[in-house]
């Protein structure tokens, strides 16, 4: 599940959190690949994207930091079984491993987990994520900038300030999480941080469309929309993410427009072919008439 940065204008108006700029990595754009292929054939993945070949295989990008900065660097990835990670490295030094990954249930499906507080240096960095089991597909990293304002001194603090954390009326922050909120939120507007790929590659040439008789089928057989969690997966989870969420919604809306364009194009075609049987019905019709009724 992604964590989407949620920044509520009414946490800026008390100066309590800042705004911070992701940035993003192809995860196809390396510097150094060991038994990693490059792929450009899967469905939903945003351009080409990697394919770990086994144990120990790795792929390594370049990362310029313009200052010593702690990260969270998250990464969309895809695995079809729940026997494969990723170890995380930068500059030789290791973040731990994220193994197994959760499994995506298909290829065409994917997730967004990444690595918190996470060591860049001023200048160039060396980043290396190396297969744990045969590893995963991986279309993107992100590197998301930590709030850097100081102290960890708002848990349930009014105060102006600095401040990593805060829960509101909440007894606990879940883990990777930084804002916990125990009842309702108001605000004029809620912004949420792209950590998706906006779905418009539905419209590019590349993307396969499933016919309308191969989706009644998987329909028919999981009762919910490919690349869709189930219903019984989000009621387990407790949760689902509002910015992903949105994102595959007009991914499907982008995919019904597909299937709308392409209706009205076989049904202007049969219009065409009826058009055309009725011309020649009228001209048979007005053969028979004249063999039937010969002039005299
Ligand atoms: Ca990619």
């Amino acid at each position: 599940m992604s964590k989407m940065c949620f920044l509520f204008s009414f946490l800026l108006s008390l100066g309590l959190a800042r705004q911070t700029a992701a940035q993003t990595i192809q995860a196809e754009n390396t510097s150094k690949l060991s038994g990693v292929k490059v792929q450009s054939t899967h469905a939903n993945a945003d351009g080409s994207y990697l394919d770990y070949g086994g144990e120990g295989t790795y792929a390594e990008w370049q990362f310029a930091s313009s200052t010593d900065q702690t990260v969270e660097l998250k990464i969309k990835y895809s695995t079809g079984n729940s026997s494969r990670g990723l170890k995380l490295t930068v500059n030789g030094n290791s973040f731990g491993t994220k193994s197994p990954l959760t499994n995506t249930d298909d290829w065409e499906d994917w997730e967004i987990t990444g690595w918190t507080n996470v060591a860049l240096q001023a200048g160039n960095n060396t980043i290396r994520l190396t297969a744990v089991g045969a590893g995963p597909n991986l279309d993107r990293l992100n590197i998301v900038p930590n709030d850097d304002s100081g102290d960890n001194g708002g848990e349930n603090s009014g105060a102006q300030g600095s401040f990593n954390t805060l829960r509101v009326n909440a007894n606990s922050l879940p883990s990777a999480y930084k804002v916990a909120v125990n009842g309702g939120i108001i605000t004029d507007e809620v912004r949420i941080q792209l950590n998706e790929y906006w779905p418009d590659y539905v419209f590019t040439p590349t993307y396969s469309l499933l016919d309308l008789t191969e989706l009644a089928q998987f329909i028919q057989q999981n009762k919910h929309l490919p690349g869709r969690k189930s219903a019984t997966e989000v009621e387990k989870e407790g949760h689902f993410d509002l910015g992903q969420l949105n994102v595959k919604l007009l991914e499907k809306i982008e995919e019904l427009t597909r299937y709308a364009i392409e209706q009205d194009k076989e049904n202007t075609q049969l219009q065409k072919k009826l058009k055309a049987q009725e011309t020649r019905l009228k001209v048979l019709e007005k053969a028979l008439e004249t063999s039937s009724n010969p002039k005299k």
